[in-house]
């Protein structure tokens, strides 16, 4: 066997492996998720010998959406490795994903050799990355020689974190890291980052700008994204909710920044608020297709592209997000803690609270949904549905606010979205910006290792399959990982039809009965049957007490599922149907 994690270099020398280690170390990186092969094969065994924590994973794509969550959950970037063209190809979603949703990452991949692929030789895994990843991240750099790792680390850490956080790619040519240089220049060569995410003070202006539209609001509504989970201005978010008066919205990432039982949430009154309000404080979230940018009938505008009437105010750290949909009455640029700090100084204590029949109307609708969801989950249907399921999570997450929550499908995203209530931040990582599927076991994997909490993923059936094979880096790493596969034999549902009458089954739907359950016993885990909500709390709560990989099956009802659940309107077909 090949184990060779110390180069024959002489004391004096180092080389390209080293150095890398070296610098991301020095810039506080701790764990490298990844999957080896050539030409980083031995980066990944030097670095598991140098202390750093190297998970390795069964696909790329994997790999890089845990590095990619690392990255949201820290506020740091999160490092993924991968080999050359497939593997990297492969990493790429994640790094694209990671770039939409704003969670810092770095994509580091080895590449071939510049010489043969510029001139289109026929390497091996020949490919030009770079030129490739340039758009589908923040920024892209390539490092030829070992000198150049010390500013190629540190300007990758400083675009993904800096501003808008993003995803960063890093290329790296297979003879770097052979090349050796002086140990001693290598070392001065290397740069700790300092003040790697400047605060960006908002203008004074601005501040009052804003204030004078919120004082004269009379339905005024703060809507939190997951920027504002991502910023860590948890307190004074808190404090501008409370003391503003101002009801508040969360988006999906951004539930828990306040309990979800806070008396100012408007979650359960979603379609009524959006139309109605008047002025509309956006923190870390943007008006993109999950707000119905900014327009049409979800804000009471008269025809599907037609402004509603509300004024904007929207803090953010990037200035071109201002306008990009809709007017932005008033923009404040900034970091959100300083931003929402300036806010609260400036509106002092005698501010005066909205009137009381928004937050009277408010407190109707939403108290007659929680009503009407009471009721739905109290019922106990045979065969179990998404909902007396979900009334099962929705009781373990209360009894255990720590556990962080993954969640990805369509109608297992969307109910659990609404029925399990979160209560402290940035413990919900979801589908995001790009209702991406496949996040799943990367986001558990990165999840229980950068908090050592337990990790609850809550999977569609079809969703699971994107990411399933590492229930073996589940058992691999030992990891506390409770995976709940909402099993309705098919992707939205397992009823469809052929409409051909021919044999095969209908394009959405999987085998039926599936033992998903099986999957994580193949590798030592624990997998559990469970056809009732009382089997499936039991499984659970094995789960969280043994805190050992396990994987429930749980089996819903096949017609219980909604066509790409709450976004049914986004499939074409629905268009003709109008
Ligand atoms: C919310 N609601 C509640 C509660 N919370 N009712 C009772 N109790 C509680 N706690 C109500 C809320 O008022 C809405 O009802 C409804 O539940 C849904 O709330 P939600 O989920 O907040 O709102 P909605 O309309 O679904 O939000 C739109 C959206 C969302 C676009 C932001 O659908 C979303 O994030 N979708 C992502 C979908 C996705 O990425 N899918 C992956 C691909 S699937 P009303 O107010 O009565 O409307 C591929 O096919
Ligand atoms: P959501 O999907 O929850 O609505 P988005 O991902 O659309 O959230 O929006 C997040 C926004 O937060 C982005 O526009 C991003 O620029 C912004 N953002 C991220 N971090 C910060 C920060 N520290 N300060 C200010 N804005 C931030």
């Amino acid at each position: 066997m090949s184990n060779p994690p110390t180069t024959s270099q002489p004391a004096t020398m180092t080389d390209g492996f080293h150095l890398l280690l070296d610098a991301l170390k020095l810039n506080g990186i701790k764990t490298l998720y990844g999957l080896p092969g050539i030409p980083i094969t031995d980066l990944t065994r030097m670095a598991q010998a140098e202390g750093l924590r190297v998970i390795s994973f069964r696909h790329e794509q994997n790999a890089g959406n845990a590095a990619a969550i690392a990255g949201f959950i820290n506020a740091a970037p999160g490092v993924c490795m991968t080999v050359s063209a497939p593997g990297f190809l492969n990493g790429l979603t994640a790094l694209a994903n990671a770039t939409t949703n704003c969670f810092p990452m770095i994509l580091l991949s080895g590449s071939s050799e510049r010489e043969i692929v510029d001139l289109q030789q026929g390497d091996y895994e020949e490919m030009d990355q770079l030129a490739i990843a340039k758009p589908l991240c923040k920024a892209a750099f390539r490092i030829l020689h070992a000198e150049d790792i010390g500013v190629g680390v540190a300007r990758a850490i400083r675009a993904a974190v800096s501003g808008r956080p993003g995803g960063v790619y890093l290329d790296l040519p297979a003879k770097l890291f052979a090349q050796t240089v002086d140990a001693a220049a290598g070392q001065a060569s290397l740069i700790k980052v300092i003040d790697p995410a400047p605060r960006q003070i908002p203008a004074p202006d601005a501040i009052e700008r804003a204030l004078n539209l919120l004082r004269n609001a009379k339905k005024p509504l703060i809507l939190l994204g997951k920027g504002a989970a991502y910023a860590r201005a948890d307190e004074l978010i808190q404090k501008l909710v409370t003391q503003s008066g101002i009801p508040y919205l969360p988006m999906s990432m951004a539930k828990g920044i306040l309990p979800d039982n806070h008396a100012q949430s408007a979650a359960a009154a979603r379609s009524f608020v959006l139309p109605e309000a008047d002025v509309v404080l956006l923190i870390g979230a943007r008006l993109n297709w999950l707000l119905s940018h900014g327009k049409g009938k979800t804000w009471g505008g008269q025809g599907p592209k037609a402004w509603g009437g509300q004024k904007f105010i929207q803090i953010d750290i990037s200035p071109t997000e201002m306008d990009s949909n809709v007017r932005i009455d008033a923009p404040i640029v900034g970091d959100i803690g300083s931003c929402v700090g300036a806010l609260l100084t400036a509106m002092g204590q005698d501010w005066q609270k909205p009137p009381a029949e928004w937050i009277t109307a408010i407190n109707l609708r939403r108290d007659k949904n929680i009503a009407k969801m009471t009721e739905t989950l109290a019922k106990d249907p045979q065969p179990m549905n998404y909902h007396s399921a979900l009334n099962v999570i929705r009781e373990i997450i209360k009894a255990n606010p720590d556990a962080m929550l993954v969640n990805e499908g369509a109608n297992a995203l969307d109910f659990t979205r609404s029925i399990v209530d979160m209560y402290k931040p940035r413990k919900r990582l979801d589908v995001g910006t790009w209702g991406i599927m496949g996040i799943g076991m990367g986001f558990a994997v990165a999840a229980a290792i950068e908090t050592g909490l337990p990790v609850i993923a809550i999977e569609g059936d079809s969703a699971f399959g994107f990411s399933g094979m590492e229930v073996e880096t589940l058992c691999r790493y030992n990891l506390p990982v409770c995976v709940v596969v909402f099993n309705n034999n098919g992707v939205y549902k397992g009823t469809d039809k052929n409409l051909s009458g021919g044999t095969d089954v209908a394009p959405t739907v999987f085998v039926k009965d599936a033992r998903y359950e099986k999957m994580i016993e193949a590798f030592g885990g624990i997998g559990v049957y469970a056809r009732t909500p009382s089997e499936l709390r039991r499984g659970m709560e094995d789960a969280l007490k043994s805190k050992k990989p396990t994987l429930i099956n749980a089996i819903i009802d096949e017609t219980a599922g909604t066509e790409s659940g709450r976004i049914t309107s986004l499939n074409p077909a629905a268009a003709l149907k109008k």
